[in-house]
């Protein structure tokens, strides 16, 4: 991990009451919200804790946060590897600290568990934004599986937003899934690209194009800028075969083309990115995104609470045993499943229930 935003027991110029388990949840609160980073840090490791008393606290922690009424700019970025996500992140927040924003960084990479995490591999990458004081950069949770991943780095999200940070990065791999999470954590999505032949938009996953609002085709310098701006148009076209959103004003979602390299054409990215962020307040439409992705994280967190409570010693003998038998041929699969949750909550088949739990669907 990184020596900068990691939390470590407090140096020379921390009091004693301010170290270590000592401090409480309230000054902890405190101290993110004037701008600490290592408080901050201290914090996110908190809500990233998978043990039950760091739960508790973490939950007081974020509703401590939350009544700053800070509100950042929350930008998902995603992008396949090796497209430019880092140095992109790299010149992006560069330009805006630049212009005195305050900019948070977060992964949302489930792999980085085994590789290190993406941020951090690419450190040298953002080597320059990593020491700019006006910057935070935080590696994906070491869990191996993306729903506790997003759940947690949506939290963290909410922690940098309550600490001041007007713009946060949510960086992921564009490998499949992942996309479509980062997009229930973000207000705007900025899918990036590399300039490429006409069939590789194939590869591009419908669902990932209808998540996007922006389409950035990166590397357009030297020798690929032609393609570049070939390929753009084509996402172009692409874009305007999409069901139009609501959400979106005429223009939108848009291509366009930059070079994170040379730092070319990222002014504009944000000049859409403010504009339609502008557009989507006086819409009401920002509000109720905002309102849509908390419903659909706490639809998250029961299914992950319920499942749980499924995985938990007492629950997980019973579910052996049951399973035994099932295997057996001694009891039906579905009896089986009554019988445990019977056990587990006497009143829960008392009442009809859906085959899944679906948000939208249950939603207003
Ligand atoms: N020509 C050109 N190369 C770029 C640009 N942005 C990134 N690269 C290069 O593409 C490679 C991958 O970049 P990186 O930021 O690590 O991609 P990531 O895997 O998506 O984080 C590196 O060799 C970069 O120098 C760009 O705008 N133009
Ligand atoms: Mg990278």
């Amino acid at each position: 991990m990184s020596g900068l935003d990691i939390p470590l027991p407090a140096g020379p110029k921390m009091g004693r009451k301010r170290q270590g388990a000592i401090m409480d949840t309230a000054t902890l609160a405190e101290a993110v919200i004037a701008g600490d980073r290592r408080a901050l840090a201290r914090a996110i490791t908190k809500v990233e804790s998978t043990r039950a008393t760091d739960r508790a606290q973490a939950d007081a922690l974020l509703e401590a946060v939350a009544r700053s009424g800070r509100e950042a700019i929350r930008i998902g970025l995603s992008g396949t590897p090796g497209v430019g996500k880092s140095t992109f992140i790299e010149s992006f927040g560069l330009m805006l600290t630049g212009q005195g924003l305050r900019v948070a960084v977060l992964a949302v990479d489930p792999s980085s568990a085994r590789t290190g995490g993406s941020i951090l591999g690419d450190k040298t990458r953002m080597e320059r934004l990593s020491r700019d004081r006006a910057a935070f950069i935080r590696p994906s949770p070491s869990q191996s599986h993306l729903g506790g991943v997003a759940r947690r780095t949506r939290e963290a999200v909410a922690l940098c937003e309550g600490a001041g940070y007007d713009i946060v990065l949510i960086e992921t791999v564009g490998v499949g899934q992942s996309e479509t999470v980062v997009a229930e954590l973000s207000d705007v999505f900025l899918l990036l690209l590399a300039p490429a032949g006409g069939d590789e938009l194939q590869g591009v996953k419908r669902g990932i194009m209808e998540a996007a609002d922006l389409i950035v085709v990166n590397k357009a310098d030297g020798d690929l800028k032609a393609t570049a701006t070939r390929t753009c148009a084509d996402y172009a076209g692409a874009l305007r075969l999409l069901r139009r959103r609501p959400q979106d004003p005429a223009d939108f979602p848009k291509a366009m083309t930059v070079s994170a390299l040379e730092v070319a054409g990222l002014d504009q990215v944000w000049a859409e990115i403010t504009a339609l962020v502008a557009w989507r307040r006086a819409q009401g439409h920002w509000q109720a995104r905002r309102a849509d992705q908390a419903r659909h994280w706490f639809h998250e967190e029961l299914r992950h609470v319920l499942l749980g409570r499924l995985a938990a010693p007492e629950a997980r003998a019973q579910r052996l045993a049951l399973a035994e038998q099932v295997a057996q041929g001694q009891i039906t699969a579905a009896r089986a499943a009554r019988d445990l949750i019977a056990q587990l909550w006497p009143e829960f088949l008392d009442v009809d229930h859906p085959e899944s739990l679906d948000a939208t669907r249950d939603s207003a």
